[in-house]
């Protein structure tokens, strides 16, 4: 079954519907995730939760059935269509948020890495076992791990394509939080709840400044910076946050 979208309190909860496969990104889920990436665009959710059914795995990676006896133009192109599925979610105005419940294997941790947040399982175990099949991650893995944890640290995941567990992973930088057993989404509502009542506009100014300092030198950088801190300095937002700290009240964002 395809992927869903539900509404739960101020989070949209994207589910990965195919654990007989645990997860496995077919072609069509892919095709399927740009029209929901579409649906959250024009809601009004604080937070996307990305999740997969079932208690084995958030995504095992893409579909190996699908990759093999295609040529080289198809696997280009599949390749590139899905590096562009993920980068919307990186470039998502509102914060996503990786709920990895079981196995990340390849493209699915590729997807996670490009969430904003990720969450575990205390039972995840994740890694980009391309190497394995002969291949090397296709969906954005080589340049956001080593960007998200480190070239050292990216080669040994990439060129063994060892599998670790979640103690692992957090301690490597790949995870912000390993939840407790049981209530997960809860857990990973709760966790949204941390930045979900800040102004959306700023949240995504401050999401937008820092990916692009993956993208350019310092000098440029601190420019991308400067003009993002000013268009959120213009917003009545700021004004409010400003005012009620000088009021000692709590703020009473509008998102503009
Ligand atoms: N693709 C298709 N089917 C899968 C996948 C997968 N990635 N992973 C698991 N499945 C299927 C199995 O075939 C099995 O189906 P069936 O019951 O019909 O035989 C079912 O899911 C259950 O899997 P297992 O019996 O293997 O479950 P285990 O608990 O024993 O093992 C593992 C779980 C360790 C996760 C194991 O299934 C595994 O190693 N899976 C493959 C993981 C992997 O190598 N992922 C990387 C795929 S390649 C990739 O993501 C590249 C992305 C970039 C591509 C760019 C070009 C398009």
């Amino acid at each position: 079954m395809l992927p869903s979208l539900q509404a739960h309190q101020d989070c949209l909860i994207l589910t990965f519907n195919r654990p007989e496969a645990l997860n496995a990104l077919s072609f069509s889920i892919l095709d399927h995730l740009v029209k929901l990436l579409e649906e959250v665009k024009k809601s009004s959710a604080r937070a996307l939760i990305i999740t997969g059914s079932g208690d084995k795995a958030f995504c095992a990676g893409a579909d190996i059935k699908e990759l093999l006896g295609r040529t080289r133009q198809e696997q280009q192109a599949a390749s590139e269509f899905g590096q562009s599925v993920f980068q919307a979610i990186e470039n998502l105005s509102i914060p996503s948020v990786a709920l990895i419940n079981g196995y990340a294997f390849g493209g699915g941790l590729e997807l996670a890495l490009a969430c904003t947040f990720r969450l575990a399982t205390p039972n995840a175990k994740m890694g980009l076992p391309e190497i394995k099949l002969g291949l090397i991650p296709g969906y954005g893995g080589t340049q956001r791990l080593s960007r998200t944890i480190g070239i050292t640290k990216a080669n040994e995941l990439i060129l063994t394509g060892k599998t670790i567990d979640a103690q692992q992973a957090m301690a490597m930088g790949i995870l912000n939080k390993i939840l407790e057993s049981g209530n997960t989404l809860d857990q990973a509502v709760a966790f949204c709840a941390e930045f979900s009542s800040y102004s959306l506009p700023v949240l995504s100014f401050a999401k937008s400044a820092i990916l692009r300092s993956f993208d350019v030198g310092l000098h440029e950088g601190l420019k991308v910076e400067s003009n993002l801190s000013t268009l959120a300095y213009s917003l009545e937002d700021a004004n409010e946050g400003m005012q009620a700290f000088l009021d000692k009240r709590k703020p009473q964002f509008k998102d503009c």
